[in-house]
């Protein structure tokens, strides 16, 4: 079998070069951070995941490349980062419009083409088909272009990769399966092959869902907080209906994926997406409204001074290190605009200083302050909480059952 070039090795791209890797797969992994290949082949993986060190190891020992260069090959899987652009919210495709062109240089005729990427609907005809026509290949001769976004969470990515149903989009069934056999080596669960505009639009609506289904639960902790009800309580009773499943309330909806893909649609179809814009700017008014929970607390108690307040967590979400989007951040970044500076910050994923009045040791930090506000529910605050009895708490993602404990 040929090999495979992975290109850019981020949280996505890495662990799937790896698996493919592992599963015996010839894999070359491509990322134009040079930093990030000479650590990788230094032996370090760059950044924490359950399971991704050994993982690394195996895909090592079956011969894993690693470097800053494209190779010739015939099958290319994509997976750089597809920001959005801040004012309009639409997709920004230069990353993988610029993968794509390197590819297109070295590549074999009848090269397969994976985007792994996040774009949004109709970006493969928008943007990646004229860029190649552009350059007088003809697809479905010259390139078999592919949409396969991944479904993996942080946290559990490993698991996942082996056991999620996965969607291949492509314009040629033949080719759809090829691409299906491909992913088999390492994929245990079922694989859809379908076209690529659904491939696109099914990755961005399942985050969408998951958003709107967060937006719900956030909007029940506010009306729950009106009239004192707790919507922990309601939440998991309601979930008892058979065909009822809410999510949790929580400070914010960070990440590089539900914070964002719902935008991709508010931004091309912006007259057909009340409900989605409203999840987006009730998730983006969670920061807010715990700053207004804090308010309470330090008035309820005369603290006033907002040094004596810590957030704990910064990531965007429990046990990874990965802060993108992380509601912490935008609640900082909401002091700042109103000029209230001097909060203090801990993070055990975090270890160098990325904000101000950033604490490195958890003891020194829990010593400094009055208010501990839980921002994320990393294991290493639940096997603390023998340490932050004493303090107040703002417990937002509901992990501190002892008495007088804030909640959302
Ligand atoms: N959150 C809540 N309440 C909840 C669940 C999550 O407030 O009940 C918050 C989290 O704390 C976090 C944010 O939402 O800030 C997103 O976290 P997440 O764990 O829901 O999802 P991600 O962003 O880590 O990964 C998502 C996943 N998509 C879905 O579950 C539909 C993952 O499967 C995708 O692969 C990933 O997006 C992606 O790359 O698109």
């Amino acid at each position: 079998m040929s090999k495979v070039n992975v290109i850019g090795l981020g949280y996505i791209g890495l662990p799937t070069a790896l698996m493919f890797a592992k599963s015996g797969v010839k894999v070359v992994g491509t990322d134009n951070n040079i930093n990030l290949v000479d650590s990788l082949n230094n032996g370090i993986v760059t950044f924490e995941e359950e399971g991704l060190e050994e993982l690394f190891k195996e895909a090592v020992s079956n011969g894993i490349e690693i470097t800053k260069d494209y190779i010739k090959t015939n099958i290319y899987i994509i997976a750089v980062p597809t920001p959005y652009i801040q004012e309009s919210k639409k997709l920004d495709p230069k990353y993988v419009i610029s993968a794509v062109n390197s590819i297109l240089e070295i590549c074999e005729k009848s090269s397969i083409l994976i985007i792994e990427s996040t774009i949004s609907p109709g970006s493969t005809d928008k943007y990646i088909r004229p860029e190649i026509e552009k350059r007088g290949f003809v697809i479905g001769r010259d390139i078999h272009l592919v949409h396969a976004p991944e479904r993996i969470i942080p946290g559990n990515m490993i698991y996942e990769l082996e056991n999620n149903a996965r969607t291949i989009g492509a314009d040629d069934q033949t080719i759809g399966e090829k691409v299906k056999k491909l992913y088999s080596s390492f994929c245990m669960a079922e694989i859809v092959v379908t076209d690529i505009r659904s491939a696109e639009m099914s990755k961005v609506v399942e985050n969408t869902y998951r958003d709107i289904n967060i937006a719900f639960a956030n909007e029940l902790a506010k009306i729950c907080r009106v009239d004192n009800m707790d919507v922990y309580e309601i939440i998991r009773t309601a979930n008892k209906h058979p065909r009822v499943n809410i999510l949790q309330p929580g400070p914010g909806v960070g990440g590089h994926c539900i914070s964002v893909d719902p935008w991709f649609l508010v931004g091309d179809y912006p007259d057909l997406t009340n409900l989605i814009l409203t999840a987006r700017k009730i998730n983006d008014s969670m920061p807010t409204h715990v700053l207004g929970r804090i308010r309470d607390i330090m008035r309820e108690h005369g603290i006033k001074d907002i040094t004596k307040v810590g957030l704990y967590g910064l990531t965007y979400k429990e046990n990874v290190d990965d802060s993108r989007e992380s509601p912490t951040l935008q609640l900082l970044e909401r002091m700042d605009e109103h000029l209230a500076f001097g909060v203090k910050v801990f993070d055990p994923f975090i270890k160098v200083r990325m904000v101000d009045h950033q604490f490195l040791n958890f003891d020194d930090f829990i010593n400094e302050i009055e208010i501990l506000v839980i921002m994320v529910a990393h294991d290493h605050i639940k096997h603390h909480l023998n340490m932050i009895k004493e303090k107040l708490v703002l417990d937002t993602r509901n992990i501190c059952d002892f008495e007088n404990v804030y909640k959302l």
